[in-house]
């Protein structure tokens, strides 16, 4: 039976992502630090739909929904940015043959808001991710890991966007080097500088990677989090809560949905259930030895604009009056620019995709309708800027 190690199991992907693995079939070891719950209760945002305990949301499964013994999923607490003695214990012992790596402090607001919170992101973020990176060459240097990355990386040049590298024609000589960065946030920044130190060691001790680059997830369950008590952390707020997601709480409220500047930033976005798939593409077709390989993980880009009035329409087709308002924009970010990412990667893979739609809007709307009076208002417009002058 092939063993997978989950770490960030307790994230609103990471959650989701191990309980398909666990379902089918594999092994599943889950590793958190619970850090994201730290930091929600530090900054007083929660997830709309309030979770189990850590090792709760695991017991409920392997008790009522595990359907043998393989299925159930053994969940470790453990810092691995922190505890890397703890880390090479368990890679030892366990010897995955792939991890899937989300333990990462995933807030692009969170990480602007001062130095302490730049300094805990890129701490956490680079040195979890370097103390993985020397467990593996120690003990398991065979195993394929796959990283969370971000589209942010790339930010929004003014060329197309490769799947992580870009040949190059430099006085009449070639070369493929690694796609130049212009991320947006000392978060974005933390995926870049992860991203070099993870192709460092494929270059230098022919480890085997798969970094995905992921545009914006959106939704608020999968097949098998849409169980009771097996729910995923849902966030409107404007620290946790992403672009769609939050435009749909707020569309359910009556609040305003708050569209930052112009609404002509344009960003990639994908399904969760796509997230699913995608990593399962992943690690069905791994990176070989000494590969750093990268795939863009997303299936569609749309303007802000563009996002905020079809989720505007689909809730006004439930008989909800919606309002969308332009506000100044809290972060630092070009407004109106050229954007082609690609994506054939996955594509080429099969990638079987679910678009932004009406309907995939309204299954969204109406799973998270009944948890909607927990919406906390204060926490609806954005209270961290990015030039803080
Ligand atoms: N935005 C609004 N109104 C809002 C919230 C956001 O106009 O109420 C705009 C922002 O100005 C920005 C865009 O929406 O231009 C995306 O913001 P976001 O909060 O949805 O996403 P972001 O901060 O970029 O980060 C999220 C996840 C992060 C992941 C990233 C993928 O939090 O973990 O890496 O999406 S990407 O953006 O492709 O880098």
């Amino acid at each position: 039976m092939k063993r997978l190690l989950v770490l960030g199991a307790d994230g609103y992907l990471g959650f989701p992502v191990s309980l398909h693995f666990a379902s089918k079939g594999w092994s599943v070891y889950a590793v958190d630090n619970l850090s994201k719950r730290h930091i929600e209760s530090k900054q007083d945002v929660s997830p709309l739909i309030p979770l189990p305990l850590y090792k709760d949301r695991f017991s409920e499964w392997n008790d009522l929904y595990a359907k043998n013994k393989t299925q159930k999923i053994k969940s470790f607490v453990l810092d691995i940015a922190v505890n890397n003695r703890q880390l090479y214990n368990l890679l030892e012992e366990i010897k995955p043959d792939a991890i899937i790596h989300f333990a990462e402090q995933p807030s692009a607001p969170y990480s602007m808001k001062g130095r302490y919170e730049a300094v805990n992101t890129q701490i956490n973020n680079i040195t979890g991710t370097l103390n993985l990176i020397f467990a593996i060459k120690r003990f398991n240097p065979s195993c394929h890991i796959v990283k969370l990355g971000t589209m942010g990386e790339y930010g929004t040049p003014n060329i197309d966007i490769e799947e992580g590298w870009l040949n190059i024609s430099h006085n009449s000589r070639n070369d493929r080097v690694l796609f130049p960065k212009k991320p947006g946030s000392f978060y974005h920044l933390s995926k870049v500088h992860d991203s070099n130190n993870l192709e460092y060691s494929c270059r230098t001790w022919g480890l085997r990677v798969t970094d995905l680059n992921q545009g914006i997830v959106y939704g608020s369950h999968t097949e098998l989090s849409k169980n009771k008590n097996l729910h995923t952390s849902f966030h409107y707020d404007s620290i946790f809560g992403t672009a769609i997601n939050r435009f749909i709480a707020q569309g359910l409220i009556n609040h305003p949905l708050t569209i930052y500047g112009s609404g002509n930033q344009t960003r990639a976005y994908l399904h969760i259930d796509d997230v699913i798939q995608c990593i399962e593409l992943a690690i069905e077709n791994p990176a070989e030895e000494g590969e750093f390989k990268v795939r863009n993980q997303f299936t569609e880009f749309k303007s802000i604009n563009e996002l905020a009035l079809l989720v505007s329409q689909s809730i006004n087709s439930e008989d909800i009056k919606t309002e969308i308002r332009k506000i100044d924009n809290p972060r630092v970010e070009e407004s109106d620019h050229y954007y082609n990412p690609k994506n054939k990667s996955f594509l080429d893979l099969g990638l079987n995709v679910k678009k932004i739609s009406e309907e995939v809007i309204i299954d969204i709307v109406r799973y998270i309708t009944p948890y909607i009076k927990n919406v906390r208002k204060k926490n609806l417009l954005p209270n961290i800027k990015w030039n803080n002058k």
